[in-house]
């Protein structure tokens, strides 16, 4: 079951640029930079109560963000959405005829358990589902481990 948005991503050309922007003028504050090799990206979070902002910069020319940039230029590049159970979600939705461009769960960045949904199943939307550690309503919780 979806339980929330666990985050919203932004694909950047320059991280360092794009986080004194959401700093400077929306009052974010980034609370980790974290390179994940295998996606060829490196992340930039803010939180906001129990969802998260995650800027996108490709470390690899041909790292699907570079590519997506490429092709649509800078902006949202997928939606998030925390489930409870990663696993059986990925059956109900291969069950749906969804393509799943992740067969089994991986772990991502903040150490979450990802898999990812192909866009042309829905409606032209990236979309991610993560095994959530920031259940709804806990942002205290969240705090705690950031
Ligand atoms: N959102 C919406 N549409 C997208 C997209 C995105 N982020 N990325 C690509 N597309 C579109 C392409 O423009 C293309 O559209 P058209 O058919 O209309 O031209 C279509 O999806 C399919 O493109 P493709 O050529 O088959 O595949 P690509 O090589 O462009 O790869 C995708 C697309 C989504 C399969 C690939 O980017 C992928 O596997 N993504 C999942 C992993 C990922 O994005 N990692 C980076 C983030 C990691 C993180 O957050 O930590």
């Amino acid at each position: 079951m979806i339980t929330h948005i666990e985050h919203i991503a932004i694909a950047v050309k320059d991280l360092k640029k794009a986080i004194k922007h959401y700093e400077d003028n929306f009052g974010f504050k980034c609370y980790k930079i974290e390179e994940v090799t295998d996606q060829k990206v490196r992340t930039a979070f803010f939180k906001i109560w129990e969802t998260k902002i995650e800027l996108l910069e490709s470390i690899d020319p041909d790292g699907p963000v570079a590519k997506f940039i490429e092709k649509k230029g800078e902006g949202i590049h997928h939606i998030a959405f925390a489930v409870d159970n990663l696993k059986t979600t990925l059956a109900k939705m291969k069950e749906s005829g969804i393509e799943l461009i992740d067969k089994n769960p991986h772990l991502g960045a903040e150490d979450l358990m990802i898999a990812f949904l192909h866009p042309k199943s829905n409606n032209g939307v990236l979309i991610e589902l993560c095994e959530g550690k920031n259940p709804p309503g806990s942002p205290l919780e969240w705090e705690e481990k950031v």
